[in-house]
């Protein structure tokens, strides 16, 4: 992987100041209004241009949603807006679920520097109560109970069965307006024995991108005598980077079936033996939407 450029974010800074204000510098970005809308850096999903300032300001219009009350005064800062970052690549931060806005206005600012830049992010934001952390969703092959979104509400999280929480089970709409973690996430195991005649195997978090760091390794067992027969629905990595190797035998040293990366997917393929191993190597970055398989064995 020694072509593959790395990069640190420490310059490449997105920030959001909860403020008033006017837009002095901007050379990209826009302003926005409510009810709710998408916007990206330039050029999502490809990279951003360098020594880019970009601002957008959005800024909350509706106020009818608010409990009608016979006090005037209140009218200008009502609403809270919403914000959802729903694809990040700021390698190095930390980007939360969603941001509420303490005010009826929030201030996004890109700053770029001059040199090689990522992809950037897309977000998108809604309007919402006052008082509310906003809805943080579900997360994928998971459950959610409870289902306000008010200052102390508590919502609970458990994932379906066969795959791991990984995260806070439960979490509280604080007074701020935010909620004190992100969702948790539900994991398939990476490291597992499949015993029955059929199943699935999906890569991790499936198919939102399986993430960076991963080893994993299922081995498929069938009865002596029988072989087992892949089907691959879904196949999808980083190309070079990461792979999927499939073996034919239990062991690290058994003979290998075939090695498959990118996003071509493969064609069936058929064990010699009645045991397989499938092991997945995913690398520091960059990830794919991964891979549904199905097995049988006869
Ligand atoms: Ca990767």
């Amino acid at each position: 992987s020694a072509l593959k450029m790395s990069f640190t974010s420490r310059k490449d800074m997105v920030y959001m100041l909860c403020v008033i204000c006017d837009v002095r510098f901007k050379t990209c970005g826009s302003n926005l209004q409510g009810p709710g809308g998408t916007f990206t850096s330039p050029n999502f999903p490809f990279q951003y241009d360098s020594n880019a300032q970009c601002v957008w300001v959005i800024t909350a219009i509706n106020t009818n949603k608010i409990p009608y009350k016979k006090e005037k005064k209140k009218s200008s800062y009502l609403m809270s807006l919403q914000i959802f970052f729903s694809i990040y690549r700021l390698t190095g931060s930390f980007v939360p679920d969603l941001i509420v806005s303490m005010s009826n206005q929030m201030w996004l600012h890109l700053q770029t520097d001059e040199s090689v830049g990522s992809i950037g992010f897309k977000v998108n934001y809604k309007e919402i109560e006052k008082e509310s952390c906003g809805d943080p969703g579900t997360p994928l092959y998971g459950i959610r109970e409870g289902d306000g979104f008010s200052n102390r509400d508590v919502l609970r999280f458990e994932c379906q069965f066969g795959f791991e929480l990984i995260g806070e089970k439960s979490i509280i709409c604080q007074e701020n307006n935010q909620w004190s973690a992100n969702i948790p996430i539900c994991i398939f195991p990476c490291l597992s024995n499949f015993t029955a005649p059929m199943g699935t195997v999906l890569s991790p978090d499936y198919p939102e991108g399986y993430g960076n760091n991963l080893n994993c390794i299922w081995t498929i067992i069938s009865d002596p005598g029988s072989r087992i027969h892949l089907s691959f629905n879904d196949f999808d990595l980083e190309s070079q980077f990461d792979f999927l190797a499939v073996k034919d035998g239990d062991s690290p040293d058994s003979p290998i079936i075939g090695t498959f990366t990118g996003a071509e997917v493969p064609s069936h393929l058929t064990s010699n033996g009645h045991i397989l191993r499938l092991e997945f190597q995913a690398d520091h970055s960059m990830s794919g939407r991964g891979f549904n398989i199905t097995y049988n064995s006869k």
